[in-house]
């Protein structure tokens, strides 16, 4: 029988997962409004693909009769997780086993810790945006690691990462997620609240007006990584080794919109609460300094406020 896979919220990831899974599982895309179950997906190497997928609102699922999930995977922004799970929690058996893909550190230990079936993290490469309510954009092949926070639920993760694969989008299941998640979070939170606050391309932060300041925040979170047991990035030397990721992501993405500086030019809620946030938390925890990551937290919540107030 197919595995059934929920997708609950429909982003450029959440639509790429539905569309690859499609031919190998059964698979419902939920969101909070009605999207055309004619949707299409151009590859990275530009072929227009249309498939029907079967999506619901959140609403409809009550009465949707679908079969119980095998897995539920969450692919909101890190803000909306917890209450995106909330709003299908009367349908679902608490025993369902979810996967979160959200960035950062914040909705993953919090809903490891409330839901009693297996958590999945899921952390990705994968390159896509969306091109309107029946559409998304594969811009780029990536990587996919899953792990549990606990690793208490490898064979979960082994089965998901199979599955993944078979469809085209490459996964492999790790015993060391968390690490993982961490190294994510300390590229994302030299890259994205930098450039959002300034409406610039990833490659701008190699001039002069912001290289200062990008070296200031990887000193930062290079001593909070190593105080929460993170190893840094090529088995280097802490500091230096983040410095260089940090500066190979800049150059590698140059022309890349940054997904929080896409937040801001949508005036959306942006994600420095569970980028910035966990650093500074720890940074607190740990007796270190962090009024470099602190000053840039503040500005965007300004930015945030500017129009979310206007709203
Ligand atoms: O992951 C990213 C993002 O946009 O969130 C980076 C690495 C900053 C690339 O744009």
């Amino acid at each position: 029988m197919l595995t059934t896979h929920w997708i609950l919220g429909p982003g450029a990831i959440g639509r790429l997962l539905a569309h690859s899974l499609e031919p190998y599982a059964k698979v419902a895309l939920i969101g909070r409004r009605a999207l055309p179950g004619q949707q299409m997906l151009t590859t990275p190497e530009g072929e227009r693909r249309a498939q029907r997928l079967n999506t619901l609102t959140v609403d409809q699922l009550g009465a949707a009769g679908l079969p119980a999930p095998g897995f539920i995977h969450i692919t909101t922004k890190a803000m909306a997780a917890e209450a995106a799970l909330e709003s299908i929690s009367k349908v679902i058996p608490s025993t369902s086993p979810l996967v979160l893909w959200q960035n950062g550190f914040l909705a993953q230990p919090r809903i490891t810790e409330s839901w009693p079936g297996p958590v999945l993290c899921a952390t990705t490469t994968q390159g896509a945006y969306l091109s309107g309510d029946d559409g998304v954009v594969h811009a780029g092949r990536g990587q996919t690691f899953i792990g549990d926070l606990r690793d208490q639920h490898r064979s979960v993760s082994e089965a998901l990462a199979e599955t993944l694969t078979k469809a085209g989008f490459t996964a492999t299941a790790v015993d060391d997620i968390r690490q993982r998640l961490w190294q994510k979070l300390a590229v994302n939170a030299a890259i994205n609240p930098l450039v959002a606050l300034h409406g610039v391309r990833n490659g701008e932060l190699r001039g002069a007006r912001y290289s200062g300041r990008v070296e200031s925040v990887i000193n930062q979170v290079a001593m909070i990584l190593q105080a929460e047991g993170i190893q840094p990035p090529n088995a280097g030397q802490s500091e230096d080794a983040w410095r260089a990721l940090v500066w190979q992501v800049v150059d590698n993405t140059a022309s890349n919109k940054a997904s929080m500086l896409q937040d801001v030019e949508a005036n959306r809620p942006t994600e420095r609460e569970a980028i910035l946030g966990p650093l500074i938390e720890s940074a607190q925890h740990h007796g270190l300094p962090c009024e470099v990551l602190q000053a840039l937290d503040a500005e965007i919540a300004a930015l945030e406020a500017s129009y979310l107030s206007a709203r």
